[in-house]
């Protein structure tokens, strides 16, 4: 009897485990000589990696526009838009600031900053925190063309929506060209099914580059600062998360996050919302059985505007940097630090690292020296993964329940552990 095929989910695990294994015993032995680092990590598992990440990213721009007019264009009436994306900002917005309440909250209960004093001197000009005004007129494309060059996703999401619109105004032109969109994303989503198959290899060169470079003493003397953010991930991520859908839609919680696994691995291996926004449409649509009319527009939304979980790790650090220089924060900074970090993760990109360059506003905004942030990049990255993976729960979430308020979630397929993604 042919061995049963062991599933994509278990392929990519394999693929990671196997690549920390590597990474942790290059780390531990020769990772430093010559031939590791030009042959391997800077060799083979690079490009490896790098070229997993580059392909995934490729497919972003096309398919979150084509699945976007398609999905707008199935919308009955403009009306329903509305409602939609009023839905999809306020729950996003909502969730980011319990998020990041949550985190401050932790960060000052633990302290992970006292035992650590520092004095700040340097003066370090941090970004200016782009205004509210600014980021919303900026979310119109003066050249769609260069905004899809730009992977700009909130731009990307404004044409797409309008093009939608008009496409459903326009009576046969608009039928034929819907027809066209349909084959586009047929073919698109193939791509995405080919890309999945080699994505064991992709994430064990990820993990094996990422491990044979982690110098794991950084993260000794930052212990307690890395334990509180990743807790408190794990925290929002298997509880608040589930009581949120239970409470919003009823729905089982467990079979909820048993469905999220692929994109939940992909998000950690990438560190990327962005990257992994094909397996996150594709799990919407086939796992959790929300309709695409939903998914096209929630899903790149949220990978844009939706990032809790980098909202937990500037609120920690926050916290953990004020405490190391001994500043006292009052309640209205910590205000500032939430209304900041919520507001700063509009206008962000789902990218490696993009957590950081957002703290370094959100510290500038409090008055809080902004070189802290060097206390903590050495580890960042493993927490960036971590954070990808929330962000890109919470995404799923707030789709799922839209859909539900909606009526255009399939709770057969949502309840039908067969529902896969893995389908050839
Ligand atoms: N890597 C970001 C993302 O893709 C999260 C972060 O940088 O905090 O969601």
């Amino acid at each position: 009897m042919a061995a049963k095929k062991l599933s994509l989910t278990s392929r990519i695990v394999i693929g990671m485990l196997a690549g920390i294994l590597v990474g942790v015993l290059l780390q531990l032995t020769i990772a430093d000589t010559p031939f590791v680092q030009v042959y391997l990590t800077e060799g083979l598992f690079k490009m490896a990696g790098e070229i997993f990440i580059t392909s995934l990213m490729m497919l972003v721009v096309p398919l979150v526009f084509v699945s976007l007019v398609l999905g707008t264009s199935a919308l009955s009436d403009p009306k329903k838009l509305g409602r939609l994306g009023g839905k999809a900002i306020g729950l996003y917005l909502f969730t980011t600031a319990v998020a990041i309440t949550i985190a401050i909250s932790a960060a000052l209960l633990i302290k992970p900053g006292d035992g650590m004093s520092l004095t700040s001197d340097a003066s370090f000009d941090a970004q200016e925190a782009p205004s509210f005004v600014d980021v919303i007129i900026d979310m119109v494309p003066s050249n769609p063309i260069n905004a899809m060059a730009e992977g700009n996703m909130l731009q990307i999401i404004v044409f797409a929506l309008l093009f939608g619109i008009a496409m459903t105004l326009v009576g046969k032109p608009g039928e034929r060209l819907k027809n066209v969109f349909e084959d586009f994303n047929t073919v698109i989503m193939k791509l995405v099914m080919l890309l999945m198959h080699v994505a064991p290899y992709g994430v064990f060169a990820l993990m094996a580059r990422l491990f044979a470079d982690l110098g794991f003493a950084t993260i000794g003397s930052l212990l307690q600062y890395f334990l509180l953010v990743f807790v408190v991930l794990i925290f929002h991520g298997l509880v608040v998360y589930p009581l949120l859908l239970k409470g919003f839609t009823g729905l089982n919680p467990l079979i909820f996050l048993r469905k999220l696994r692929n994109a939940q691995l992909f998000g950690f291996s990438t560190a990327s919302s962005n990257a992994t926004i094909p397996i996150t449409l594709e799990t919407a649509n086939r796992k959790l059985g929300v309709h695409n009319s939903v998914s096209s527009f929630t899903v790149p939304l949220g990978a844009t505007i939706n990032m809790d979980g980098t909202a937990i790790m500037q609120g920690v650090a926050t916290v953990f940097i004020a405490q190391v220089y001994g500043i006292d924060l009052t309640v209205v900074d910590y205000l500032v630090v939430i209304a900041t970090a919520t507001l700063a993760s509009v206008g962000t990109a789902g990218v490696p690292g993009v957590g950081l360059i957002m703290l370094a506003m959100v510290l500038q905004q409090v008055g809080l020296p902004v070189e802290g942030i060097a206390l903590i990049i050495g580890v960042d990255r493993l927490l960036d993964m971590t954070r990808t993976a929330v962000n890109i729960t919470g995404d799923c979430m707030v789709t799922t329940i839209i859909g539900k308020s909606e009526g255009q979630l399939d709770e057969a397929t949502f309840n039908d552990p067969n529902a896969d993604v893995d389908r050839e």
